[in-house]
């Protein structure tokens, strides 16, 4: 690893990223701003790409192909379906897909397009550093499926379809499409969030008061990874 990308959908997602490193370059890129830094001899450029599927394909190309980063870490929020994960519980996808990609009325299976794959797995390898940070930290954290949609989740329906569909244990909205992008051009990436909500009734309410202190518990975690990565 040469460069290291980290980037989140939310500036409050960033913050207690930043926060942990001093001289900063900021540059200006496609109505963005993208900060570097080098953190204990490696290079890092982080992001918050705005919400939503789109922009979040927008950084992640932008900090591979413009910057240079050979391995992408991204850190957030998301909302629960599986009933284990509770309010600032870790999760990291092991894989990835997108509940709102709909061309059924084809025969396709939800989440498939012609050339694409309802599933895209997440590099094994910096999955197993995470874990062994978790152990070494005595962190609790759930592997499993991160479902993710141009949409804030916030019904039992839209849930419950997630949840039978792709058997999703967490959903946000920027996963798969980061997925994709650093799938297509052969990057390693790990995508974990904390959660937020419970994405049903309600959820906008949790959203608002956990924002903040979930995405401090996935970038205090997301650190130390970094810290075993640069080891
Ligand atoms: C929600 C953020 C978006 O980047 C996806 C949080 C947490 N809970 C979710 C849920 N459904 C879908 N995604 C999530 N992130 C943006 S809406 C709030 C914007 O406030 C993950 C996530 N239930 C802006 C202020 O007006």
């Amino acid at each position: 690893m040469k460069k290291l990308a980290i980037m989140g959908a939310m500036e409050e997602e960033i913050e207690p990223l930043l926060a942990h490193f001093d001289n900063v370059k900021v540059t200006d890129f496609a109505k963005n701003k993208y900060y570097e830094v080098t953190y204990n001899g490696l290079e890092i450029v982080i992001a918050y790409s705005k919400i939503g599927k789109v922009f979040a394909s927008l950084t992640a190309s932008t900090l591979i192909e413009k910057f240079g980063c050979d391995t992408l870490l991204f850190s957030g929020v998301a909302g629960a379906i599986n009933p284990k994960l509770k309010i600032g519980d870790l999760i990291i996808a092991d894989k990835l897909c997108q509940h709102d990609l709909d061309i059924t009325a084809f025969g396709h299976p939800h989440g498939f397009v012609p050339g694409g794959d309802v599933f895209i797995e997440t590099t094994e390898k910096l999955r197993d550093i995470a874990k062994e940070v978790a152990v070494e930290n005595s962190l609790s954290v759930l592997e499993g499926t991160i479902a993710t949609g141009d949409q804030f989740v916030h019904s039992v329906e839209r849930k419950e379809f997630i949840e039978s569909t792709f058997k999703a244990d967490a959903l946000e909205m920027e996963g798969a499409s980061v997925a994709v992008i650093c799938d297509s051009l052969s990057v390693p990436f790990f995508i974990l969030r904390a959660i937020s909500d419970t994405a049903d009734g309600g959820a906008d309410i949790d959203f608002d008061e956990f924002l903040k202190s979930s995405a401090k518990e996935s970038a205090d975690y997301l650190i130390k990874i970094v810290d075993k990565l640069n080891k």
